[in-house]
């Protein structure tokens, strides 16, 4: 069961759920979501992504532009104190590119948060239907 940590000293008490990537049959790039909360007392910062079956990873932000969608790179991700972020279609996500293959639901797709500090959180996103949203 998870639970958040409080307020220890050390590690940031970041905390990820509901991880998922969508599945893009033939093309080798993909969306992965999750929602990320701060337990701790102190902002936590995200700085980068990186993922074992990807050349490339990076915080993308989908915006509406006189009703074209586009994205954009998110440098840096920061969560307040208590703070939850939801990385979710139609917004923030991670952008993984150069896939080492194209991706099939039911694969488990490891990711690697990059934490302002040097710490790093480990986070498993299952595959879901390319449908699935
Ligand atoms: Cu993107």
């Amino acid at each position: 069961m998870l639970s958040c940590t409080g307020a220890a000293a050390g590690p940031a008490p970041l905390i990820a759920h509901d991880a998922w990537v969508r599945a893009t049959p033939g093309v080798d790039v993909a969306a992965a979501y999750l929602t990320l909360h701060n337990g701790g007392t102190r902002a936590v910062v995200v700085i980068g992504v990186r993922s074992a079956l990807a050349g490339h990873a990076m915080i993308h932000e989908t915006a509406l532009n006189n009703g074209q969608s586009s994205m954009r790179p998110h440098a840096r991700l920061s969560i307040a104190p208590g703070q939850t972020v939801r990385l979710e279609p139609g917004g923030l996500h991670v952008m993984l590119s150069m896939l080492a293959h194209p991706l099939a639901p039911g694969e488990q797709v490891p990711l690697q948060l990059l934490l302002e500090g040097g710490g790093t959180l480990a986070v498993i996103a299952p595959v879901r239907p390319p449908g699935a949203g």
